[in-house]
């Protein structure tokens, strides 16, 4: 299979892990372009062992393309998913803009893989929210064994979650405040190094903020819409990886040992759990990772058929870039994108490292 592959946003944090991934895998792309914003044009980013060089997005010829993997914000969601599956391109955009869209399926493919068949009403698939994606990995085998009707979830999202930019400004607030030099918070509302920060994305009327509301409405439409699910998204100072304490209800009882199993034999799970000093996964251990780790499994005796776990992933991965792909795989699979959707002549300024 060949197809002419462009990753929008290549510069940006999971448009990098995109270009990675797709190589790690070896997608069966015969070319992949990288397409950035005017002011990021020639910015070079790595393909496997080649190093291309970003196009600008307004020179390129979508319909040339047979599928854009778009990391570029909700903006330029808006803007530019519209006019690139109007030309024919399918788009797996990571952006929240779509993700609620009645005609775009959300997906996630270890769990709603069929749901990918309404891709065609227009062109577009939306890429959940990073804190939902390894959420329902995990929660997906234990609904289908005793039927999960509550879910009480807190997060520890790293600072990669904001872009570079929040990475920048953990290394730069920690460094300072050694040499007692921190500068004033700008990505976030508080001080960050050596902090938790409980507010992610903007507060809602309700209270909750808009990253908590995300968590609840995603895994509705990824999941179940009966599931009642309520979140507390806290910013944490470590660079990638988000890890979440889940206490879920079940309809039917579900032992530790049981869910136990049932996880170690899902897809995309690593189960690594035991009551001792190297018994479970912490952030830093699922960097560069593809796999949801879950820990601590055990029994809440609070509630009714309540169990607790631990839930930790390279967000980067599977909260982003590795669940696209994995999306344009299934795009494969199901014979959505072919070898005679190949057109040559697209833009494609590779060099070779
Ligand atoms: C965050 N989930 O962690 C949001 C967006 N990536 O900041």
């Amino acid at each position: 299979m060949a197809l002419r592959v462009a990753v929008l946003g290549a510069t940006g944090n999971v448009g990098r892990e995109m270009m990675n991934i797709l190589d790690e895998r070896k997608f069966p792309a015969d070319s992949v372009t990288a397409v950035a914003s005017r002011r990021s044009k020639g910015s070079e980013v790595s393909y496997g062992d080649k190093i291309l060089k970003c196009v600008d997005i307004e020179q390129v010829d979508w319909s040339q393309f047979d599928l854009c993997l778009m990391s570029a914000g909700g903006s330029v969601a808006k803007e530019w998913a519209p006019k690139i599956a109007k030309a024919g391109c399918i788009v797996v955009d990571n952006s929240s803009h779509f993700r609620m869209d009645p005609d775009v399926p959300l997906i996630v493919p270890e769990v709603n893989a069929d749901a990918i068949e309404g891709y065609t009403k227009r062109n577009i698939i939306a890429n959940p929210n990073c804190s939902t994606a390894q959420l329902v990995v995990a929660l997906k085998p234990l609904h289908d064994a005793a039927g999960i009707e509550r879910v009480v979830v807190s997060t520890y999202q790293s600072v990669s979650g904001s872009g570079k930019a929040g990475m920048d400004e953990l290394w730069n607030q920690t460094k300072g405040i050694y040499v007692n030099d921190a500068p004033t918070p700008d990505q976030y509302t508080k001080q960050i190094a050596f902090n938790v920060i409980p507010h992610i994305d903007v507060f809602m009327e309700d209270g909750f903020t808009k990253e908590e509301w995300k968590m609840s409405s995603e895994t509705k439409k990824i999941l179940d819409p009966k599931i009642k699910l309520t979140a507390t998204c806290v910013r944490v100072p470590t660079f990638v990886g988000h890890a979440e304490a889940v206490n879920i209800e079940t309809s039917k009882p579900l032992s530790a040992k049981k869910a136990r199993a049932i996880l170690k034999e899902a897809d995309g799970i690593v189960v690594v759990d035991s009551p001792e000093d190297d018994g479970y996964i912490t952030p830093v251990e699922c960097v560069g990772e593809w796999a949801t780790f879950i820990s601590r499994i055990r029994e809440d005796v609070t509630v009714e058929n309540g169990l607790a776990f631990w839930c930790v992933s390279d967000n980067l991965r599977k909260g982003a870039a590795l669940n696209a792909v994995q999306i344009a795989e299934l795009l494969v699979e199901r014979g959505a994108l072919k070898p005679d959707s190949l057109k040559p002549g697209a833009l494609n300024d590779e060099i070779t490292a």
